[in-house]
């Protein structure tokens, strides 16, 4: 084996960290560029990477059951420990299948266990989660992660924020101070990287939101009015459960609100589905929300150009701004849906819209881009979007709230592709805000007490986290 200074000296020499002056992707000039792809091209180097990765874990007390390198560098690292170790592996696709199953993750997906993420390189921490989100859709958990190099540049705080623990082999400026001690670089260089890495760190402390809790958050100069009163709402009934209504008669609509109204922050209705809509039944849904202080979210998911859903919101049989104080829309028409929607609005502060930047659904093709973008869209215009529709916090903003559908008290999948999620996992661990229940309630053969199960599992959650 070599040691620690060897192994350095020896990624020096095969130029998989180089020193100069280098343009990254993104336009910023960096002095220093790491490569590890190259240790493919030198095997027994690899090969004791790859013991060091693994002894790292052991030397951590890591429990894992598989593990699963980020494709592609530290993909030939994972099976030399898997081969070497006789540690099951798994594999993540960087594309899901066209054909056939359509699977992210190749390999045995024992529900639970924990697999074990091995990395090259980190630099924001980003990779390695999006590794553990698809990993954890195939049922599996992820509690910690290897890597060989910590660029320091936020990805430990950010994995952290993700509860997920990185343990990383050299950081960047130990390998530096090698480097510096066996006179193969010059002490300026460590200072000008170390400048560098100070200035380029992708952990925002702003992030630190997530103790803020529902009441501070509400109080935000920036906060949307009607965000405020959920907020308010939230904390005052400790509530942070929204019930999807999913019935097809304003009866039982009226009903359910009435009896589970003290349980929820929110009603979520799809007006379209009903057998009976009239002005007179939305006009008894509001005197509950009144009576019971809840909100009335229309799940109308608009997806049009700006022209057609500001007819769509304020017109047809529906009138639909007329009575909902939220409603939500596709990002992905571009911004002018948003504008189209609130052009219609005289009094902006009464009523707002949830952005969908992700779905609870199976191959949902929503991707990080996409998500970052809505959360673009949904800062310009703070004055109406007042959060999203999510499968996990997407936004660090603190006034933005954030609405999981997708809830059940166990796992799993429904017949047309739904995937559930627990309240402890879409709030505690994926740092969402609301947990959005339908079937979970409206199947049950107790729908008052299931309604109070599922507001006691979501506020604990929260405190929890
Ligand atoms: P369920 O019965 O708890 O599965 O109902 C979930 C509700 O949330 C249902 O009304 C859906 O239309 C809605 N929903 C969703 O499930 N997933 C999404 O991504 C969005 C909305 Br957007």
């Amino acid at each position: 084996m070599l040691s620690r200074e060897e192994l350095v000296l020896r990624l020096f020499e095969i130029e998989a960290v180089k020193f100069g002056s280098f343009t990254l992707k993104s336009g910023i000039v960096s002095p220093v560029y790491v490569d590890l792809r190259v240790m493919i091209s030198y095997p027994s180097l690899l090969k004791e990477v790859s013991e060091l990765l693994w002894k790292k874990a052991e030397e951590a007390n890591v429990q894992y059951k598989s593990l699963c390198g980020v494709p592609y560098t530290a993909l030939p690292m994972a099976t030399c420990i898997s081969v070497d170790h006789d540690i099951p592996m798994l594999i993540r696709r960087k594309e899901a299948k066209d054909y056939g199953t359509k699977k992210k993750v190749e390999g045995n997906c024992e529900k639970d266990s924990v697999c074990l993420i091995i990395e090259d390189v980190v630099t924001t921490g980003s990779s390695v989660y999006e590794t553990a989100e698809i990993l954890e859709e195939a049922g599996v958990r992820v509690t910690d992660a290897i890597v060989l190099l910590d660029r320091e540049q936020g990805g430990k705080a950010n994995l952290c924020n993700k509860n997920i623990t990185l343990h990383s082999v050299f950081t960047l400026t130990g390998v530096m101070k090698i480097l510096v001690e066996k006179e193969k670089i010059k002490p300026n260089q460590l200072q000008e990287v170390k400048s560098f890495l100070a200035k380029n760190n992708s952990f925002k402390p702003s992030t630190i939101h997530r103790s803020l809790s529902f009441r501070e958050r509400g109080m935000q100069k920036q906060t949307h009015p009607v965000a405020r009163r959920l907020f308010d709402i939230m904390e005052q009934k400790q509530t942070n459960l929204c019930f999807s209504a999913d019935v097809d008669n304003f009866a039982e609509l009226l009903e359910l609100a009435d009896k589970i109204g003290q349980y929820i922050c929110c009603i979520k209705t799809h007006v379209d589905i009903m057998e009976d809509f009239s002005a007179q039944n939305i006009k008894s849904l509001k005197e509950l929300s009144v009576r019971h202080n809840f909100l009335i979210f229309e799940d109308r998911k608009f997806a049009d150009i700006g022209n057609t859903v500001r007819s769509q919101y304020t017109g047809g049989i529906y009138k639909i701004s007329d009575w909902c104080d939220i409603t939500n829309a596709h990002s992905l028409p571009g911004p002018g849906i948003v504008s189209g929607l609130k052009s219609s609005l005289d009094d902006k502060s009464t009523r707002a819209c949830l952005l969908i930047a992700e779905m609870s659904s199976q191959g949902n093709l929503a991707d990080s881009k996409y998500k970052q973008s809505t959360v673009e869209m949904a800062s310009e215009h703070g004055d109406f979007v007042i959060g999203f529709i999510c499968t996990s916090k997407v936004s660090e903003n603190p006034s933005h709230i954030h609405f999981t559908p997708g809830v059940k008290l166990i796992n799993g999948v429904d017949g047309f592709g739904q995937k559930y999620l627990t309240p402890d996992e879409v709030i505690r661990r994926r740092g969402s805000d609301v947990i959005i229940v339908g079937r979970g309630i409206t199947e049950s053969a107790n729908r008052i007490k299931t309604a109070k199960e599922f507001q006691e599992a979501g506020w604990m959650a929260y405190n929890r986290r």
